[in-house]
């Protein structure tokens, strides 16, 4: 067989899950209330069909067959998030020991299959009692969740080397704080911005932590997700539109991040428009030096960007919408089942822009994927042909193997996800998995793309 995409030796060929997403066990094992759970408790009908995070994929009591399947599709590496609130239930106290039970069962049993474990330590569960005392509005939140990070460090350091302090850490902040798609659903910009900061502030402080553990090979970063901008055409109002966009959703957690400083275009005009957040002495010190040492990259889809064409209400509320609109590019190739655009093309814009403006930071794609509505109309031979899933991958990694070609420092990629799982407010809606679940039985059957992944796995490349 001709390998005409051949990757460096040693990718990381894998996917990426979440423990709200995939344990279930939600009110078993000793663990703690998180937002999902007190949302979905208070009102089930935001989430699509009514379905809640108590189930999911189960892989709580499954972890064992599933870990078996990862090696079956030829995985050599597999990122799963530690659950705050099973860990540590209330977000600060006692560390549950049947936590650690599970964790520490979880990476055996990957290491038993020579695969790497990558752990992410937040991934949009902020255990509900910190959320009432202010979530990552207050500070002190913000030293319990490097107390938890530290713990992890501790429990876990010795079997795993590759670690990550949040998953799209902008993601909580426009669904939390800026559009109402998570908890607790406020509308406010200075908060946002607020949130924001202090994130950053508590992964610098995670990395901190973690160096003070020195654990041998070990490296820390953040997994981002970055939507490059494209302006709608070269003329200069679209191009501003389109940089600005660029400062708010991706430099204003990549250049901290990466850099260890913000922007200083971003803090000029949120100081022009009375919403810079509030910082402590000795913040701008530990951002600089706790900076990344790895980057994760997600990409779905990219930014379509164009100058605003109705100036909004200089009396209304700030918003990032203020200074740009977004539009439809024509001929766009699209998801349809999800809605997204396509745009395979943003892997490689991605992985050049962090070699020229970000020091060629060791990177990878950490989550890419296909989110497929009724995926079962696709089943031929009691097996989902899913030939749309098999392209979308096969076309982003040929950008991505562009990229490494001209020197960029990727180092894998990972799928969202390994099996269909639950999805914040669209619950089961989206399937993404290398496998399909049955919600009922709970019984995982292989899509085509799991036999196509396994063979890109062997041969490193296709
Ligand atoms: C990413 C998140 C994942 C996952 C994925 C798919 O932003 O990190 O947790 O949810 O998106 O999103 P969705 O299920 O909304 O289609």
């Amino acid at each position: 067989m001709t390998i005409t995409y051949s990757f460096p030796k040693d990718f990381w060929w894998g996917s990426a899950t979440s423990a709200t997403q995939i344990e279930g066990a939600a009110n078993a094992g000793g663990k703690g209330k998180n937002i999902w759970d007190h949302w979905y408790e208070t009102e089930s009908n935001r989430f699509f069909e009514n379905v809640g995070p108590e189930t999911t994929s189960d892989f709580y009591h499954r972890y064992k067959e599933d870990i078996r399947r990862m090696k079956e599709i030829g995985h050599n590496t597999y990122r799963f998030s530690i659950s705050w609130s099973r860990l540590i239930p209330g977000g600060r106290g006692e560390i549950n020991p049947e936590a650690v039970t599970f964790y520490n069962n979880v990476i055996d049993e990957l290491l038993a299959h020579d695969i790497e474990p990558f752990i992410n330590l937040f991934h949009f569960d902020m255990p509900f009692e910190l959320q009432e005392e202010g979530g990552w509005e207050n500070r002190e939140v913000v030293e319990a969740y490097a107390r938890f990070a530290d713990e992890c460090f501790r429990l876990f350091g010795d079997c795993v080397t590759k670690w990550f302090t949040f998953n799209e850490p902008i993601v909580p902040v426009e669904g939390g704080y800026l559009y109402d798609f998570h908890y607790p659903n406020i509308v406010d910009a200075k908060r946002a911005f607020q949130v924001a900061y202090n994130t950053m502030i508590a992964h610098a402080k995670a990395v901190e932590a973690f160096r003070r553990h020195h654990i041998p090979d070990g490296i820390i970063g953040i997994i981002l997700n970055l939507t490059p901008s494209y302006p709608r055409s070269n003329n200069p109002a679209d191009l501003r539109a389109s940089q600005i966009a660029d400062l708010f959703f991706n430099r204003s957690f990549l250049d901290p991040a990466v850099l260890g400083e913000y922007p200083q275009e971003l803090i000029d005009i949120l100081k022009e428009h009375g919403h810079l957040p509030t910082v402590e002495k000795g913040d701008k010190k530990l951002l600089k030096t706790n900076t990344a040492d790895i980057l994760g990259v997600n990409y779905y889809q990219p930014r379509r960007v164009k100058a605003k064409e109705n100036m909004p209400n200089p009396y209304g509320p700030f918003m990032p919408d203020w200074f740009f609109d977004m539009y439809e590019m024509p001929g766009r190739k699209m998801n349809k089942y999800r809605g997204w655009e396509i745009y395979e093309k943003g892997v490689y814009d991605i992985m050049i822009n962090l070699k020229e403006n970000y020091g060629n930071i060791p990177s990878f794609i950490s989550e890419n994927g296909m989110g497929v509505q009724n995926e079962e109309r696709f089943i031929e031979n009691g097996e989902i042909q899913d030939d749309y899933r098999i392209e979308f991958i096969r076309e982003h990694l040929k950008w991505l193997h562009q990229a490494i070609e001209e020197g960029c420092n990727a180092k894998g990629y990972h799928l969202w996800s390994f099996m269909d799982n639950w999805s914040w407010m669209n619950a089961y809606k989206n399937r993404y998995g290398f496998f399909s679940v049955n919600l009922e039985t709970q019984e995982r059957t292989a899509k085509k793309s799991a036999y196509w992944i396994k063979a890109v796995s062997d041969n490193n490349g296709f």
